[in-house]
């Protein structure tokens, strides 16, 4: 940190009423902590679940650094604060914005361009307005706590202008910019109207990763097309401009992990091993138990995991109480549309099976829309025969590695589509096609009768390739990346 802040202490964090900066900046959408009102009415933070956030926390860990984002309740922002070694800088997102930076151009015009339109995309110009001025309020707060020379690490697809605008007020500082979500080819991406700001707002980075190689070419094809860039290999040159010089970005990949360790060890403790067991026993014992694990997302394909499960009850192949589905379908962007609509879909969907399958005693279908924390989490993924991960497109879907991760026992099978970028280390999976709902079924099929030995080699070899490639090695792999960036002219 540079600096020596007074600190004052509130509750569960330290707030400072002096200014300070950093020299590691983290800048995402969302703060890695939630206000919980208490029930003495005091507000308190809470680690949020999630992706990135599980993520981040063991690259922040032990850095000092500061992370910028928005808290999550709409409005002003709480003063910034210390939180478990993080400086947490809030940013203001008024309620106006959050429907049209947030659910609507992120949410609704981004999200389902980038995941193959699996929704249409729809575009208004004033979700565009919100989230080019919510990008400038990110981009001022990063200046803020960035100490001269820093290193800025912002993240994902609601923030792609903030490298542009940082580096136009802070030459001094290093950016990167890491996706999350898959980049979109072309074809699909051409139908933003917005697409030439987007390409230029990314490049004002010195380094851009992504989850997939293919994911960084279609960024590098679409910067081609429609900034007219040069590009070589992974590197995109810019032509100068204005009398800026010209600039070479590299846009490659690095796929995400997770923390392979602390989870293995949560999933070895006595509690975790025991609530599986607990977990089986109150579902009667199956001889088969698969589940899934989604954010109820239209990306995940859950319908059509389900759509391939009544089928399968239908046939006769599977029947109650031999089998049981325990699907979490996490609560996730509920307001809006093609959320509603696909949680209607899904409930009428898993109310249809259990009125025809389930018998007295024997749910065919444990749905719950709710969140759990993590040894339960731990304890699901240990007491599952098979894990369901049927994404119809996926930057790299975390779930299929925290079910490896778990199964330490060698036990279980992983189903996994190959539209997740987890299929490009995890193939040793029972590979599926989602939309192939005939061979959905026989791969499900295949996981759950296949041959125990098969199963643990196979189980054995997606372990070596989830522990050789954890968060760590990601976070470093990235870091390493953008410190080669930008590169000396030769
Ligand atoms: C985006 C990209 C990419 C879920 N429910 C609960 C809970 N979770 C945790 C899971 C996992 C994370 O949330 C979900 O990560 P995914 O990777 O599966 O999916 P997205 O949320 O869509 O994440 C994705 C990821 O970013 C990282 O780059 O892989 O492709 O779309 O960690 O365990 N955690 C807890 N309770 C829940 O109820 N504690």
């Amino acid at each position: 940190m540079g600096g020596s802040p007074t600190r004052i202490r509130t509750k569960g964090c330290t707030s400072v009423d002096k200014q300070t900066t950093f020299d590691f900046v983290v800048a995402a959408n969302r703060l890695p902590v939630d206000a919980v009102e208490r029930e003495d009415g005091e507000v308190e933070w809470r680690r949020s679940p999630g992706g990135l956030v599980t993520a981040m926390d063991s690259v922040m860990r032990g850095r000092d650094g500061a992370w910028v984002g928005w808290a999550g309740t709409p409005g002003e922002a709480p003063a910034p604060f210390e939180s478990e070694g993080m400086w947490l800088h809030p940013v203001p997102v008024s309620a106006e914005e959050i429907e049209h930076y947030y659910e609507g151009f992120s949410n609704d015009t981004l999200w389902p361009i980038y995941h193959d339109v699996i929704v249409p995309a729809r575009f208004r110009r004033t979700w565009w307005h919100a989230y080019r001025r919510v990008n400038e309020r990110f981009a001022e707060a990063v200046c803020e706590v960035a100490a001269k020379g820093a290193t800025v690490w912002v993240h994902d697809y609601q923030l792609q202008l903030v490298p542009e605008l940082v580096r136009e007020r802070r030459p001094d500082v290093r950016i990167g910019w890491f996706n999350h979500i898959p980049f979109p080819p072309v074809e699909l991406f051409a139908q933003l109207p917005w697409r030439a700001p987007l390409l230029r707002g990314l490049l004002g980075a010195d380094y851009l990763g992504f989850q997939r190689t293919a994911d960084a070419q279609n960024f590098v094809r679409a910067c081609r097309s429609y900034l007219g860039a040069t590009t070589k290999g992974d590197r995109v040159t810019l032509p100068a401009e204005d009398g800026q010089p010209t600039r070479t970005v590299r846009a490659s990949a690095v796929p995400i992990s997770i923390d392979v360790a602390s989870l293995t060890e949560l999933a070895r403790s006595e509690s975790v091993q025991q609530r599986a067991q607990e977990i089986r026993a109150s579902l009667g014992d199956p001889k088969t138990l698969l589940l899934g694990v989604d954010r109820l997302d239209y990306t995940k394909g859950i319908r059509h995991r389900l759509k391939a499960y009544e089928e399968l009850f239908e046939d006769g192949a599977l029947s109650c109480p031999d089998v049981t589905l325990v699907q979490v379908a996490t609560p996730s962007r509920e307001r809006v549309d093609a959320y509603k609509r696909l949680r209607t879909q899904i409930e009428t969907t898993v109310g249809r099976i259990n009125g025809t399958y389930s018998t007295v005693g024997a749910t065919a279908v444990h749905y719950l829309h709710q969140s759990y924390d993590r040894a339960e989490m731990a304890a699901l993924y240990l007491a599952a025969d098979v894990m369901l991960v049927t994404p119809l497109r996926d930057g790299m879907n975390l779930v299929a590695k925290e079910y490896v991760a778990c199964r330490h026992d060698l036990g279980g099978a992983l189903v996994l589509s190959e539209f997740t970028g987890a299929y490009h280390e995890l193939s040793q999976a029972f590979i599926c096609n989602p939309h192939d709902i005939e061979g959905l079924k026989q791969t499900i099929m295949r996981a759950i009768t296949g041959d125990e030995r098969t199963k643990r080699r196979m189980m054995s070899a997606l372990r070596k390739r989830v522990t050789h490639n954890d968060v760590t090695r990601w976070a470093n792999h990235f870091l390493a990346n953008l410190e080669a960036s930008p590169e000396k002219p030769a």
